[in-house]
């Protein structure tokens, strides 16, 4: 299989509180008919992307609650997106909430251009806080909302090399990207819904789009993969979410970028044997990473 293909970030801009999964997915398609055309083989659609990014709302009610999350993967209202994709000869990342039982995940996975799910994987680092906070102009209720994912970092066999996937605020964390790395990943795949207001340092506001390019040029570099961030962009619900959709290459050059907040499809050829400008020399982690000194690294954490 040639490691030598057309990628894309596939960002969406806002979904309404009550647009249904249907329209959603439609969207979606339009993107996957857009893919078909551009000659791509693997799209990343954002975190959670098949809802509003409910997290910015206190909501009391359970059977509420419930009606954002996927109970099963994929069902009746996303078969649709993985007949189209399958059909065009698309593989997919797809963010989205999961309800297993009881427990509560933000979950991605990856689709093959078979339509097969060969990875998923549960968000490790759940941002903003627990309890209500009426005072905030909205809420971030990930960790009231998710359990800390259960699978570990991922990296799957797919699409000719090796897929990992971050979502969101992880992509922020060098260990997280590192435990990719040490896995030879070569494509990570990461989603984000990133409000542009930080209630609790503002002054950062401005800084946004930087800090977001900075995370994912850094993570491509550091561990010689490409990465593709793709966002849930524009102003939802009134609240502004950032976009810059990007694929990044294996330099932490980025090679191409979204040019709106909506609906839009970023594309860029990726060569995975590129990864190895930065693994066999730079970064070769066989010579000189120096774990022994690193310890700190997985000591239990500190106030
Ligand atoms: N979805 C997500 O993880 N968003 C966070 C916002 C951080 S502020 C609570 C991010 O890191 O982009």
């Amino acid at each position: 299989m040639s490691r030598r293909f057309i990628a894309a970030a596939a960002q969406l801009g806002p979904i309404g509180r009550d647009e249904p999964r249907a329209s959603v997915v439609t969207r979606m398609i339009a993107l996957v008919d857009e893919g078909r055309r551009r000659g791509v083989r693997f799209m990343v659609f954002p975190e959670l992307a098949l809802t509003t990014f409910f997290p910015r709302w206190f909501i009391a009610d359970p059977a509420e609650l419930d009606r954002f999350y996927e109970r099963s993967m994929p069902n009746p209202d996303v078969a649709p997106l993985f007949e189209a994709a399958r059909a065009a000869g698309i593989g997919f990342h797809l963010g989205y909430a999961e309800l297993d039982g009881t427990t509560r995940y933000n979950t991605a996975i990856i689709v093959d251009e078979a339509g097969t799910i060969v990875s998923k994987y549960r968000k490790i680092h759940l941002p903003g806080h627990r309890e209500h906070e009426p005072e905030r102009p909205f809420q971030h209720l990930e960790k009231r909302y998710f359990e800390r994912g259960d699978l570990g970092f991922v990296v799957a066999d797919a699409f000719g090399g090796k897929v990992g996937t971050l979502i969101c605020n992880d992509r922020r964390w060098p260990e997280a990207f590192r435990s990719l790395g040490l896995q030879g990943v070569e494509l990570v795949a990461a989603g984000y819904n990133t409000p542009r207001h930080y209630p609790l340092a503002p002054e950062h506001d401005r800084l946004q789009d930087f800090h977001n390019h900075l995370s994912l040029q850094a993570g491509a570099y550091q561990n010689g993969t490409y990465v593709i961030g793709t966002a849930k962009a524009g102003v939802e619900e009134g609240c502004e979410l950032i976009g810059g959709s990007c694929i990044v290459a294996p330099t932490g050059e980025i090679v191409s970028v979204a040019q709106t907040l909506g609906d839009e499809l970023v594309t860029a050829e990726v060569d995975l044997d590129r990864c190895r400008e930065i693994k066999a020399n730079i970064f070769n982690f066989a010579l000189h990473r120096e774990p022994d000194t690193y310890g700190l690294l997985t000591a239990p954490k500190r106030a």
